[in-house]
């Protein structure tokens, strides 16, 4: 029934009279709640999406590293240190998870590798923009973990068994971090004069970046009508888009800082702010590879591959020794 509603307004979705009947059981699973596992059939398109979803999710946990990493030592403070460090690791860790969840669908983690390296997956786009200063931390724990947490609390429910518990996992640390940076804020926002002046260059600078993580309006969005049929995912990108302007207002107006947009505003009647799209033509360059750091952050990403072929060449020789002496 799900799957009707859907095909009204959405680009090639079956209707359940279209469909073969493995994938009308399917659907139907699907359409009742129940949780998909690896062994269990699934349409083809339905295992594509989720290795790319799941695979672009996991490289972008890794690349996330990136920006924030290079402050590690730069932190003010011994704690401000410890606790970058902390959530720097996390990132690693939520990689590794989706990593894990994307291999239980038949895809090895080095088929995933090469394909980040040779720019045929994507990564999120917001990886792409430089952290400038240390009131920019403050931003992208603000600004991309809310954005972040905005979108992953939803894929808790999603249908992929696997993927949906690495979300839950991911979800109670992706809110420490956002917090961490709220904090960063806070303290930049209430403190000199230069130090505010640096909190809202920082959001200037993340605003429109953050509503880009949600991807392309959804007139332009290519994979949404089938994700949402399917229940991989379970807002569409505008919806996750408005729901994160709505929480973050509030939260900038606390601060006492301004969002770069002239056109915010509250709307009694859709009980949402209205605000000013990002310039999509931004959007669809960077995700081309041609934003400010796309080939700083490749870049790191291959050379930290390269740079690590002996270790694996080691555990593999060390894992086939021990095998052989495990079969004798
Ligand atoms: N960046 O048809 P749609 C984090 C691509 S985690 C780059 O709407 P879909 C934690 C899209 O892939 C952040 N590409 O696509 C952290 C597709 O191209 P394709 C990552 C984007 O999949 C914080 C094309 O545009 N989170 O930040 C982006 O239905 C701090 C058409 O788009 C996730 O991955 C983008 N922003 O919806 C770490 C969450 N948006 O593949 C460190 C899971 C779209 O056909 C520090 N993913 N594209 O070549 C999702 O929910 C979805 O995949 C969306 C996109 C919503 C991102």
């Amino acid at each position: 029934m799900y799957a009707q509603m859907v095909k009204t307004d959405a680009k090639g979705v079956k209707t359940l009279e279209e469909m073969s009947p493995e994938e009308r059981a399917f659907q139907e699973r699907v359409d009742r709640g129940e949780k998909i596992e690896p062994k269990e059939w699934m349409p083809e398109g339905y295992r594509k999406t989720l290795v790319r979803q799941i695979g672009q999710h996991a490289h972008s946990e890794i690349v996330g590293q990136l920006p924030e990493g290079n402050w590690i030592t730069r932190a003010p403070t011994l704690e401000r240190k410890a606790i970058l460090l902390a959530k720097v690791q996390d990132e690693a860790g939520h990689g590794l998870y989706l990593y894990c969840a994307a291999e239980t669908l038949g895809v090895s983690r080095d088929e995933l590798m090469e394909k980040l390296h040779n720019g045929s997956m994507k990564y999120s786009s917001i990886f792409n923009y430089p952290t400038l200063n240390w009131a920019d931390i403050g931003a992208v724990g603000w600004l991309v973990d809310g954005a972040a947490i905005m979108n992953q609390v939803p894929l808790q429910r999603t249908s992929f068994g696997p993927y949906s518990r690495a979300m839950i996992r991911i979800c109670k640390e992706e809110s420490f971090h956002q917090r961490q940076g709220y904090d960063i804020m806070m303290k930049m926002a209430k403190g000199t004069p230069e130090q505010r002046a640096m909190a809202q260059d920082a959001l200037n600078r993340f605003w429109y970046p953050s509503l880009m993580m949600f991807g392309p309006s959804d007139k332009d969005s290519v994979h949404s009508a089938q994700s949402i049929a399917w229940k991989i995912k379970i807002n569409t990108n505008d919806e996750l888009r408005q729901k994160f302007v709505d929480q973050t207002v509030p939260q900038a107006e606390y601060l006492g800082l301004t969002i770069p947009d002239d056109n915010l505003r509250w709307n009694e009647e859709k009980g949402g702010y209205d605000f000013s799209e990002p310039d999509w033509s931004e959007f669809f360059e960077v995700i081309a590879g041609n934003g400010p750091c796309n080939k700083e952050r490749l870049g790191a990403r291959v050379k930290a591959w390269e740079d690590g072929a002996w270790f694996r060449e080691g555990l593999m020789a060390h894992a086939e020794k021990h095998g052989k002496r495990q079969a004798a």
